[in-house]
């Protein structure tokens, strides 16, 4: 195949692409060199004094490692100089980032997630950003108001994550398909390896926590438990696979298909994972790839947040899948 590099997709696709305007190109040309920024520091950060934490706990009453810090900087940085955003929300910061009048500004939303999986990072397994971009509503000016950001998923023109593995790949939807690209560190370049990437329509491995299993209610058991009972297409037995790293967990996800879940605890109804860094942009990329996420109950894309960090059970990858898992909660709803 012909190299092709990201930003000549891009351009290739701007024309399809109605809200590919200059402005939107540029954010994306922005969020991809934070993404080298970042790719860069953790390849060396086994070398600098740059692992471990930084002693402090975050917004979500989590340790902050030292690379979650140097990522959600690098982040905040570059974009709020890149003259599309008007507004970011960071899983890092309590508050929305309103970007300042000394830069340009333009009417996208970023939301992000530094550092995904960040304590994965000591011993060197994947982590990843995610990120998902919004458009501010239309005749909104002025001050951003939480409002403006607060919408549901399925209003996100782009959304993707850029996984730190061995070795750096992006992986974004503009909402038509799903695209990925590797980095090549010789020229510094993303090109197209995985064009329109598909999540088969049932898969063979489930990715869960189990060692919360105490902590679920009845039907979050026995929707697991489905997975330890059924059969692969082929006739065999389901695997289990947990990075614990969301970003890698569904990259292996959307390739080979299967589920990835983040299920209710019985003292956390909404279970862990923040819908509007995390859930939301992998379940947009999810229905590109056409595969399906789900909250147990409903659409992930149409939840609608009340808050910057509220909080979603996640039921992500193939659809059939997915659908057994909300057959599961369907019929404990009825009982
Ligand atoms: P983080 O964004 O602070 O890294 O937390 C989210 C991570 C996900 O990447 C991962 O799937 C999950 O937390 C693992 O949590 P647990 O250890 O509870 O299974
Ligand atoms: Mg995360």
């Amino acid at each position: 195949m012909a190299d092709v590099t990201v930003t000549e997709h891009l351009l290739l696709h701007q024309k399809q692409t109605p809200q590919a305007t200059g402005q939107f190109t540029g954010l994306l040309y922005d969020l991809i060199l934070s993404g080298k920024t970042i790719s860069r520091r953790i390849n060396k950060a086994g070398l600098l004094d740059i692992l471990g934490g930084t002693g402090e706990v975050n917004v979500q009453g989590e340790n902050v490692q030292k690379l979650d810090e140097i990522a959600n900087r690098i982040m905040i940085y570059r974009m709020e100089r890149c003259g599309a955003l008007c507004a970011m929300s960071s899983e890092e910061e309590a508050e929305l980032i309103r970007v300042s009048p000394e830069f340009p500004r333009g009417d996208y939303i970023l939301i992000f997630d530094p550092l995904d999986g960040s304590s994965n990072i000591d011993v060197n397994i994947n982590v990843g950003t995610i990120f998902s971009i919004l458009r501010r509503p239309e005749g909104c000016t002025g001050e951003v108001a939480l409002e403006e950001v607060l919408q549901p998923g399925r209003n996100q023109v782009a959304a993707g994550y850029i996984l730190y593995g061995p070795s750096t790949m992006l992986v974004f939807s503009t909402g038509q398909g799903v695209h990925g690209f590797t980095l090549d560190p010789g020229v510094g370049e993303f090109l197209l390896s995985h064009p329109n990437m598909r999540i088969p329509e049932q898969g063979g491995i489930y990715s869960v926590n189990e060692g919360y299993r105490n902590n679920w209610d009845a039907p979050t058991r026995e929707a697991v438990d489905w997975f330890h009972n059924c059969e692969t297409q082929d006739g065999k037995f389901y695997s289990s696979r947990y990075v614990g790293a969301l970003v890698a967990d569904f990259h292996r996800t959307l390739i080979y298909g299967g589920i990835y879940m983040y299920p209710p605890y019985v003292n956390k109804p909404n279970g862990k994972l923040r819908l509007m860094c995390e859930a939301s942009p992998l379940a947009f990329l999810a229905e590109q790839a056409g595969g399906k996420a789900s909250d147990g109950k409903r659409r992930i894309l149409d939840l609608q947040p009340e808050r910057l960090h509220a909080r979603t059970p996640l039921f992500i990858g193939s659809v059939k899948d997915v659908e057994a898992v909300e057959k599961v909660y369907a019929r404990h709803k009825t009982a």
